[in-house]
């Protein structure tokens, strides 16, 4: 499998190319339908209801791969933010830069038509689809922007380790509240056929509240389902957490303590759903080490 990681970029310059839409081929195309397609029909009543405003508010259908400067006019309208072209996954330093500068970077290039249901690398769809469409809701799109300025003191602390697990359980995995429902919004879980089900049908996992230490003190595997996923009360009520957090001193007084494993309930946590442990019940399944 050809990485398109441009891990050794250090500057934003460095890191964003052009989309170019017109490289897309036909079957580019169609595989954006297929995945559009099969995707919102499984997110309809488990996808939260700020994740269809905005896929409606950026027009972004089925019909072809999006192109970046047409949705990017109506992205700028909503909140300021524009989608840029990246080759695939970025350094961190540059990553953070532009969030903070409210720029989302997207890989430009699509999964092929034999990696529809996993692949290793973020590409188009997952970040087009997974994550733009919340970037129209001024909260979350205030919260993205919060995360990109924690990223350049997180670097100079040692705290990479910690934001990328508040990155874990919220951007890419995180639930909301939507009335008495909980829905997703996480763009790892919205992009994935699977785990769009598995999140909210299967009785598996643990649905707690968020809490930003309990959070940053749990870590997770990359390579399965989340045994547990964490609920946020609102977008605006994370941003305004996150805003209001030093970080810094939390790294300090997490750095030496043990992570948590997603498959424990801890006491003070707020559990709106015991998981029954099913689906991991033969662990590990896991290949891969603790996050
Ligand atoms: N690069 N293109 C891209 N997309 C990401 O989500 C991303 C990245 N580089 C770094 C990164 N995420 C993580 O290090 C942070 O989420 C912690
Ligand atoms: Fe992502």
């Amino acid at each position: 499998m050809t990485s398109h990681a441009v891990l050794d970029a250090q500057t934003v310059d460095e890191c964003i190319i052009d989309q170019n839409w017109a490289q897309y081929t036909p079957e580019d195309h169609e595989t954006w339908r297929l995945l559009f397609e099969r995707q919102t029909g499984i997110l309809k009543n488990r996808a939260c209801d700020e994740y269809f405003a905005g896929l409606g508010a950026l027009g972004i259908t089925g019909a072809s791969v999006p192109d970046f400067e047409k949705m990017n006019a109506s992205l700028r309208k909503c909140t300021g933010w524009e989608v840029v072209a990246v080759p695939g996954l970025i350094a961190s330093r540059p990553f953070f830069t532009m969030l903070a500068n409210k720029q989302f970077p997207a890989g430009n290039f699509i999964r092929k038509r034999s990696e529809l249901d996993y692949l290793e690398e973020p590409d188009i769809f997952h970040d087009v689809f997974g994550h733009v469409p919340l970037l129209t809701n001024p909260s979350y799109a205030n919260y993205m922007q919060e995360y990109g300025r924690a990223g350049a003191a997180a670097m100079e602390n040692k705290g990479v380790k910690f934001l990328a697990r508040l990155n874990w359980y919220t951007i890419e995995f995180g639930l909301v509240r939507n009335g008495d429902d909980v829905k997703i919004y996480g763009a790892g879980i919205v992009s994935s056929f699977g785990e769009a089900k598995y999140a909210l049908d299967d009785p598996s996992s643990n649905h707690l509240g968020f809490n930003l230490e309990r959070v940053l003190r749990t870590g997770y595997y990359i390579d399965d389902f989340q045994a547990s996923y964490f609920v946020v009360d609102s977008f605006e009520k994370l941003f305004r957490e996150c805003i209001a957090t030093p970080f810094v001193p939390l790294y300090e007084k997490f750095r030496n303590l043990p992570a948590y494993t997603p498959f424990e309930i801890q006491d003070r946590d707020e559990v709106i759903r015991k998981g029954t442990g099913a689906y991991w019940k033969d662990f590990p399944r896991t290949k891969t080490k603790l996050k």
